[in-house]
């Protein structure tokens, strides 16, 4: 079963590039030389990525959309500044296999272990009546689900998405409270009954990942 793990996505609208951080502006550079790309037949979804032109998605992976990726389907991740190809299990397996490193980055390598974009959107437009004002500062749903893909932690997505003092307490709560079973720090905040064992499972999922609360 095809499951997409690496998806990046361009926030470089008009709409709201003046208020986006010089961070994701690195994020976002980091992988213009980098064109659509699929691992056919493979755990690592690299069709949607961050280039510099208005919001690019590609709903579905699908063998017909891929276009773009020079790469044969055994080594289907493609370098960011060579036309280097890397079979996905020297993807952050510790040596650099791309010239500049790109397939050790951590944000690619965060992406491959946490749960999908499309898992995480999902969840956050599902709860954002509480949620995206409570734990995001009111931010665009697509940013925060690419930020909890590829940050190290509350800190990478504060600088991200931009958030309060009090949005990072509430989100290293509800990690916490994720972390130790309980849910009603998080029903204080407003989520409403029936929706924790959802938001459990991937709070914990990007715990699991080395996703780090400071
Ligand atoms: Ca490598």
């Amino acid at each position: 079963m095809f499951i997409p793990v690496l998806q990046y996505i361009n926030y470089h609208s008009s709409k709201n590039k003046m208020v986006l951080p010089a961070r994701l502006e690195m994020l976002t550079l980091t992988f213009l030389a980098v064109l659509s790309t699929c691992a056919h037949g493979l755990k690592i979804d690299l069709s949607r990525l961050a280039l510099r032109r208005p919001s690019y998605f590609v709903n579905k992976r699908s063998d017909s959309g891929c276009h773009g990726n020079p790469c044969e389907a055994a080594k289907p991740f493609l370098c960011r500044s060579s036309l280097t190809c890397v079979a996905l299990k020297y993807v952050c397996d510790g040596t650099w296999d791309c010239d500049d490193g790109f397939d050790e980055e951590p944000s690619v390598c965060n992406a491959a272990s946490r749960p999908s974009f499309d898992d995480l959107l999902y969840l956050i437009n599902k709860e954002r009546h509480w949620m995206v004002p409570t734990l995001f500062n009111g931010a665009d749903p697509e940013l925060i689900a690419h930020s909890l893909t590829t940050a190290n932690g509350i800190q990478d997505i504060s600088d991200e998405v931009g958030l309060t003092p009090q949005n990072e307490d509430n989100l290293r709560k509800a990690f916490q409270a994720a972390s130790e079973g309980d849910e009603r720090p998080l029903l204080d905040m407003g989520m409403p009954q029936g929706a924790w064992h959802e938001i459990q499972y991937l709070l914990q999922k990007l715990l699991d990942s080395g996703f780090q609360l400071h």
